[in-house]
């Protein structure tokens, strides 16, 4: 079995910039893996579990397990010195180092350091996400804004933990996607899923559909479809919604499907993050021969406004996503909005818009 080190220099002369500090800096990613990994294995016997009594830019209550997840990751690319800044779900502002060593970091990062954590006291697996970039501003200066907010198809690496039955690593560099499973006996992320790819199609597909009556008229039509036993094409949809989008995502890796965080009537830009959820699993997904769009454009192509900004997101097998698409342009407002998304913006006469 190869380790991931070892298959990095490996592959070092297929990625132009593989330079030694691009792979010192997925090193540091998996330190704090590692780490993070250890804690949640325990995380019923430590009181490492509740809730860490503050709140996230996201407003959402933060776990001591995602306080402890995101300290770490910060901790790990700082030491390694190759990251010059960070984004992360968990802090409203971004983190920039200032100090000389730091600053003279090629590289940005945005990450989710422990996504689906509302799921930890339930033993459903979680997954920390991450996306490289490299700066734009000038090395060994204070990184800025612009570092951070570019379209994910400025991507020099993303990848995913998933903290399942296994613990697996799974990340591109834009020469495909690979999978690494973490043996503890050794402290080793070991190849075992070598070149990935997303089945074309699949028979799964990831909602959450308690929120069926505020979906677009264009999801709603593509649910149905799923739902409509066709009996000449016997389409043996299923339905699995794990709440976790890195363990949902990577059963559709595996065996193919869609996963849909789509715009509501109440969020009409869904839930999901651009910067550190869905530029980084849309990146993977291309890589895979998958696909990741808002319902209408390609993810990797929006150019981001802010740095929590949400999107819409679907994303998967290419041949579902292209469905869901179809259907999501089948049933469009004359503003071109998807039918059955409302904001109190939309609402108002068309003068006051
Ligand atoms: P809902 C977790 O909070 C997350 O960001 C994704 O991992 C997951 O797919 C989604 O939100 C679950 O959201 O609204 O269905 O509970």
């Amino acid at each position: 079995m190869k380790t991931l080190i070892e298959f990095i220099h490996q592959k070092q002369c297929e990625i132009p910039y593989a330079t030694g500090e691009f792979t010192q800096l997925i090193n540091d990613l998996t330190i704090a893996a590692k780490i993070v990994n250890r804690e949640l294995t325990k995380a019923g016997l430590t009181d490492i579990l509740g809730e860490s009594g503050e709140s996230n830019v996201q407003g959402e209550v933060q776990k001591k397990l995602d306080v402890f997840a995101d300290q770490h990751f910060i901790k790990a690319l700082k030491n390694g010195g190759q990251c010059c800044a960070i984004v992360s779900e968990e802090l409203d502002e971004p983190v920039i180092f200032d100090d000389e060593f730091s600053m003279k970091g090629k590289y940005v990062v945005a990450i989710d350091p422990l996504d689906g954590s509302s799921n930890i006291e339930v033993n459903v697996p979680v997954g920390s996400i991450f996306s490289v970039y490299q700066r734009i501003s000038p090395v060994g200066t204070r990184a800025t804004i612009e570092d951070l907010l570019q379209p994910g198809v400025e991507q020099h690496a993303a990848g995913y933990i998933t903290y399942g039955s296994s613990t697996m690593l799974v990340y591109t560099t834009g020469k495909g996607v690979n999978g690494f499973t973490y043996d503890p006996s050794v402290g080793l992320f070991l190849l075992s899923h070598p070149d990935m790819k997303i089945p074309e199609y699949g028979a799964m597909y990831s909602i959450n559909e308690a929120n069926y009556i505020y979906f677009p008229e264009g999801v709603k039509k593509y649910i149905n479809y799923c739902q409509e036993h066709d009996k000449s094409t016997n389409r043996p949809y299923s339905t699995r919604y794990i709440g976790s989008l890195v363990a949902d995502f990577h059963r559709n890796m595996i065996r193919g499907g869609i996963y849909i965080y789509p715009g509501t009537e109440k969020n009409p830009d869904g839930k999901l993050r651009l910067l550190y959820e869905c530029n980084p699993v849309g990146f993977i997904a291309e890589q895979a021969g998958g696909k990741a769009t808002d319902g209408f454009k390609r993810i990797l192509e929006i150019k981001p406004k802010s740095l929590h900004q949400r999107v819409p997101f679907f994303t998967g097998s290419v041949l579902m996503v292209d469905k869901a698409m179809e259907f999501m342009s089948l049933f469009l407002e004359n503003s071109g909005r998807p039918k059955g998304i409302y904001c109190d913006y939309c609402r108002k006469p068309q003068e006051q818009q």
